[in-house]
């Protein structure tokens, strides 16, 4: 059995069907989503219908992210729609044909169903964070669902486990990984990447938001350096080929001595 942890998602449908693609969940599998499934990328409406899919697949762990509760609060809490439309509602409110009424009962079920945290042996998973001192039945909303990280980061929960959160969006394709928190929103449909986590292995696999499976960073800065050092390689072959070569013999080496310090 592996669990990965999958990032926020944010509409980002293509870079979810790749991912799961490449995950290959079996049953045995638990693929836990730490939340903001809707909102700001093309097509919400499709991931939601994605998830609800996997849920007969494998096992699947659903969280609530902010932009879940700001959904629900428009939908179903008759709050106005002002604030949620200005942060990425509209592109939600167009996936489902341009007004929530066309939200199917299956997605209303979906978004009432979803948990705050979830707990195993060994980990936290949560949208946004924790309060260290706090049992997670005890912790506020505004910190499981809307603060992002402090810099630095939180110390260990009091549980010792290790906490795995999304919502506080990482740069250049890289998760934050402070040991006792790890962080894998990786900011997809701003152009980052859709990051899942074998949190055993620590293995990641990444998607961009056309559906392509990113290198991870770690491994692409390795090629890098690699293509770097190959053609700095070719480069001085060209250049020094030879001379290269005479430095090496030792009769040479020492006529080049000899012309420095002239012994006269
Ligand atoms: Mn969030």
């Amino acid at each position: 059995m592996r669990r990965f942890a999958i990032g926020d998602v944010h509409g980002c449908s293509k870079a979810l069907r790749t991912l799961i693609e490449t995950i290959a969940p079996t049953p045995e599998d638990e693929l836990v989503f730490l939340g903001d499934y809707v909102d700001r990328g093309p097509d919400s409406r499709d991931v939601v219908d994605q998830v609800i899919a996997l849920q007969n697949r494998c096992r699947v762990v659903t969280l609530r992210g902010n932009h879940e509760i700001m959904l629900q609060g428009v939908a179903r809490g008759g709050l106005s729609d002002t604030v949620w439309l200005a942060n990425g509602g509209q592109a939600t409110v167009s996936s489902y044909g341009g007004s929530l009424d066309k939200l199917p009962a299956n997605h209303h079920e979906f978004f009432m169903d979803l948990l705050p945290y979830y707990e195993t042996a060994k980990h936290i998973f949560v949208h946004a964070g924790y309060l260290p001192n706090l049992s997670m039945p005890a912790q506020e909303e505004m910190t499981l669902y809307w603060n992002h990280l402090p810099t630095p980061v939180p110390p260990p929960h009091q549980s010792g486990k290790r906490v795995i959160v999304g919502h506080t969006p990482q740069p250049d394709n890289r998760i934050l990984d402070a040991g006792h928190l790890v962080c894998i929103d990786t900011y997809c449909f701003g152009g980052g990447c859709l990051t899942a986590m074998d949190v055993e292995t620590g293995d990641m696999i990444q998607t961009n938001r056309h559906g392509h499976v990113q290198r991870p960073p770690i491994l692409s800065a390795a090629l890098t350096a690699k293509k770097i050092g190959k053609s700095i390689t070719k480069f001085c072959r060209q250049r020094f080929g030879n001379k290269t070569q005479d430095l090496s013999a030792r009769e040479d080496r020492h006529h080049l001595f000899a012309d420095r310090f002239p012994s006269s």
